[in-house]
């Protein structure tokens, strides 16, 4: 059994359905453990990168708009990392089938998602990261190494200057 990481991020809908606390008490019933956390704003280029694999589909600019909230009015999701034995597949077990009506009843896109009727979208609350190869490309997408409380992967250390803010 492998020690993997998994993204997982609380889509607009589902922060617009205020099920956030939901989907993070699902994942609390495995043994895996929360190692990076935080309220995230999607721009367009982090969309189309997170979904790069997909830009061929005939979905691809909605799916890009359902991302970034322009469907649920909200500016902002939920990004979380979870660690832990297949973590992936764990996680991935709970979210249930990218399809929500194929979706288990019992998981969380099967209780909460639907196929939006005018945009064919799936809206299906949470994404999750599909193994742990694409989970290190999407974390390393979303956060920062300093974000996380420990360096999952390698980094290196480099000198940056830049104009900072603090609080007045
Ligand atoms: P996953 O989220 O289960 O890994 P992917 O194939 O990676 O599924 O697709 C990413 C997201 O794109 C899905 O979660 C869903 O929101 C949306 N999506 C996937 N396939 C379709 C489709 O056939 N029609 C509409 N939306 C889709
Ligand atoms: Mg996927």
């Amino acid at each position: 059994m492998a020690n993997e990481q998994c993204l997982v991020i609380i889509k607009p809908d589902g922060m617009a359905k205020g099920l956030a606390g939901d989907v993070v008490r699902e994942l609390s019933t495995t043994d895996l453990k929360m190692v990076g956390s935080k309220v995230a704003q999607v721009t367009k280029e982090l969309a189309e990168e997170h979904y790069s694999h997909l830009k061929d589909k005939e979905f691809f600019n909605e799916l890009i708009k359902y991302i970034m909230g322009h469907f649920h009015h909200v500016g902002s999701v939920l990004a979380l990392v979870y660690e832990g034995e297949n973590a992936t597949a764990k996680i991935r077990n709970i979210c249930g089938a990218t399809h929500p009506e194929k979706a288990e009843p019992t998981t969380i896109r099967g209780k909460f998602g639907r196929v939006h009727s005018q945009t064919g979208v799936f809206e299906n609350v949470i994404h999750a990261s599909e193994n742990a190869k694409e989970a290190e490309r999407e974390i390393k997408l979303w956060f920062k190494p300093y974000e996380l409380i420990h360096n999952i992967y390698p980094i290196k250390r480099r000198k940056e200057e830049m104009e900072t803010y603090s609080w007045k």
